[in-house]
């Protein structure tokens, strides 16, 4: 009983969104379609809420600001006191980083990260004492996909803030080339779809299903790929 309620518990601190490092961003990012908002192509000044940029909206009360005011070395989207969110990324985006330069030191904004598999939020560290000039980078992850990204000043806040470098990536969408060998024929993923579907496993799955260059082979990967069609 006890091991069934840890594991209960494990799961379901596994299912919210995380934060990663810039390097665990990076990696993870590589080879997928990524779209990065550097704000250079906005004219300075308020563009007015929504505001829609390369990948998503921004609700809030957003700022074209120049370099020197974001504290980068380019422009950058300024935020009041106001809480800012970005949303509607585009599909399957699972990715969402940004840049954020603070008006002073010791500043702490909120996160509130709400991806398919459940809401994340928490302080962002305290703006160091020296800022870096590309600002200091706060990424996230939600392998089921995210839907937004809020930031919240707490308390009687004094200072704006900004963002640069908006990035959102996507998993590359699942194809029905099911055993992998580059295309989607009936006779060997279309059978292995039906079959899977009438609950055959194992052999009984990829029994004379699967193509001569396939690189899905055994039922194991077969069956976890199906599995993830269906997620
Ligand atoms: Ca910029
Ligand atoms: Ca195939």
């Amino acid at each position: 009983m006890i091991a069934v309620c840890g594991l209960a518990l494990a799961s379901a601190a596994a299912a919210t969104p995380v934060e990663l490092t810039e390097a665990q961003f990076t990696a993870q990012i590589a080879g997928k379609p990524t779209i990065v908002e550097t704000f250079e192509g906005f004219p300075t000044g308020g563009p007015g809420s929504p505001f829609t940029i390369a990948n998503g909206i921004y609700t809030g009360v957003p700022f074209i600001a120049p370099g020197a005011w974001c504290g980068f070395d380019d422009k950058c989207l300024s935020t009041t006191i106001q809480d800012g969110t970005f949303s509607s990324f585009p599909a399957g985006t699972t990715h969402w980083s940004t840049l954020i330069g603070y008006g002073t030191t010791g500043q702490v904004v909120q996160a509130t990260v709400t991806g398919n598999s459940g809401v994340l939020q928490f302080d962002l560290p305290p703006s160091p004492a020296v800022l870096p000039q590309r600002g200091v980078f706060f990424g996230f992850f939600d392998p089921t996909g995210l839907q937004s990204v809020k930031f919240h000043l707490p308390g009687f806040g004094g200072f704006n803030y900004g963002f640069d470098d908006v990035t959102t990536a996507a998993i590359v969408a699942p194809t029905l080339d099911v055993d992998g060998n580059g295309t989607a024929d009936p006779l060997t993923d279309g059978l292995l779809i039906i079959r899977y579907l009438f609950g055959l496993r194992g052999d009984a799955l990829i029994a004379g299903a699967v193509a001569p260059l396939a690189t899905r082979t055994t039922a194991e990967a077969i069956e976890s790929y199906l599995q993830s069609l269906l997620q």
